[in-house]
């Protein structure tokens, strides 16, 4: 491979002839700077330079290369005309830095809660700002924790619960948990390895990863780190070009994946504001163009790398993704027993009861609150639970009791998004088993509470539902509106 010096690339440092160096090669990225997903003032700002540090969180290592033609793969740096940087350590990072150091020793973490509250403290503000953000007035994301408070337990008693076990097959995996990891994207903004940290705690521990299209590690660096015969499913957002989806779905499937998720409430990405409030492109220094037209930085992290999502998906394209591959398919972002009666009749092998965390569509009901009604529909096909279909649900869950009571109700699972990404942004692998202990107490001690054994004998009399649609006294907080417009004060005293 050609060796390229530093002093060449330094040449190539504006818009009409753009180089940047990735993980050591150096690619000319001139013609594809008005296509970058991410706009072209974050290229100009590595013109002529080493972009590597703001490539890898938000881009599988083989992006560059898949995307670039062959012809733009100028070479490789040459190392020896490298001038080694010492890093310069900033405020910021001495903060950040000071904050880690003081962490709370993981034996003081006692529930999920905990492990947000030190991802908050720890994380790079956009990394909290993407990760916590949800959409429009953020309503729909504390609705998802809400719905769960309406929902009350009916234990029953001296039914001698001195064994009891949670474990569960899902989708006809063995999992030690009723409960799998749902894919967020972008791992690397929390932590160094990114997904791996879910990885492999859960290889460990008998936990099923849901793999995200948009993780920071590539596929395989993911399927690498799985021990033999770890089973793994895999999330999908169907690209507008479809020989590209369908190679990364045949790919996946060769190396053993057990189930595709296909993402289907996300045709666009909704307006997460504390993302988009952040700019994630670093705007200072780029070497920007008058008049250039650059509308995308300001759209947050996300939207910034959404925009190969084919927003034409329909119900037409599901025999071609059955045609495609033999895994089990599943609806994720379903809201209402309609569609759940179409994915049903399709064919597929369940849906995912799913407001995307809060982060689509705003005032969406919570997937809890859906639960009943899209049950009652499936049985009109027959009687439940359906060995053949599942339904799942995701949003808000960080306790073993959110769980229980979607069970109870007729789900067949329960996915935690949030809830493992802040363990492993806040203490890595180790913060993700921690939290699956957490969890297998907290399941050990409710099961025996409410007189279950397994998770078969949760049965829905073991709840009382009937508030889950009573939105009154627990509607959740409108933040922005409640800030602008202040409270009503009662008369004051003078100052004395
Ligand atoms: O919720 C998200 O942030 C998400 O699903 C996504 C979609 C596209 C790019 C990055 C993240």
């Amino acid at each position: 491979m050609t060796l390229v010096s530093s002093a060449a690339v330094a040449e190539h440092a504006s818009r009409d002839s753009c180089w940047i160096v990735v993980h050591g090669k150096v690619y000319d990225v001139t013609d594809f700077l008005d296509e970058h997903p991410g706009g072209s003032k974050i290229i100009l700002k590595y013109a002529g330079a080493d972009a590597t540090e703001a490539y890898e969180p938000i881009h599988p290592p083989n992006a560059i290369t898949d995307n670039l033609p062959t012809d733009k793969h100028i070479g490789a740096i040459d190392p020896n005309t490298v001038v080694k940087v010492v890093k310069e350590v900033t405020e910021e990072d001495k903060r950040r830095q000071a904050l880690l150091d003081a962490r709370p020793p993981l034996d003081e973490i006692i529930n999920l809660h905990d492990f947000e509250a030190v991802a908050k403290a720890v994380l790079p503000p956009k990394a909290w700002a993407y990760y916590s953000s949800a959409s429009d007035d953020e309503i729909t994301i504390r609705e998802n924790r809400a719905a769960f408070q309406r929902v009350w337990f009916r234990p029953r008693i001296l039914r001698d619960v001195t064994s009891v076990d949670w474990s569960t097959t899902i989708l006809g995996q063995k999992s030690s948990l009723p409960v799998y990891i749902s894919a967020t994207a972008l791992g690397k903004l929390g932590h160094p390895d990114g997904e791996l940290n879910l990885t492999r705690a859960a290889g460990k521990h008998g936990v099923i990863q849901m793999i995200p299209t948009l993780a920071s590690c590539s596929f395989d660096e993911i399927l690498d780190a799985a021990v033999p015969g770890q089973p793994l499913f895999l999330q999908l957002y169907v690209n507008r070009d479809r020989e590209i989806t369908k190679k990364y779905v045949q790919h996946a499937e060769k190396r053993g994946v057990k189930a595709l998720f296909i993402t289907v409430d996300a045709p666009q990405l909704g307006r997460r504001e504390k993302d988009m409030r952040m700019k994630f492109v670093g705007d200072a220094g780029a070497k920007v163009q008058e008049g250039q037209k650059d509308i995308k930085q300001d759209q947050g992290v996300a939207r910034a790398i959404s925009s190969f999502i084919d927003p034409s998906l329909s119900w037409k394209d599901i025999p071609w993704f059955r045609s495609i591959t033999n895994m089990h398919i599943i609806l994720k972002g379903v809201s209402t027993p309609e569609d759940a009666l179409l994915a049903y009749d399709a064919g597929l092998q369940g849906i995912v009861l799913s407001n995307h965390g809060g982060r689509q569509l705003d005032t969406a009901r919570s997937g809890l609150e859906n639960l009943p009604p899209i049950i009652a529909a499936l049985k009109t096909r027959g009687p439940w639970p359906n060995p053949n279909f599942s339904v799942f649900i995701d949003g808000g869950v960080r306790r073993a009791t959110d769980v229980l009571k979607a069970l109870a109700m007729g789900a067949s699972a329960v996915g935690i998004g949030r809830g493992f990404l802040y363990a492993f942004a806040s203490y890595g692998q180790e913060g993700v088993e921690k939290s699956f202990q957490i969890l297998r107490e907290e399941f050990e001690m409710n099961l025996r509470l409410l007189g279950a054994r397994n998770l078969s004998e949760l049965t829905p009399d073991m709840v009382d539902a009937s508030g889950l649609h009573q939105h009154v006294g627990l509607t959740p907080a409108d933040n922005l509106f409640n800030t602008t417009y202040q409270p009503l004060r009662l008369a004051e005293f003078r100052d004395a």
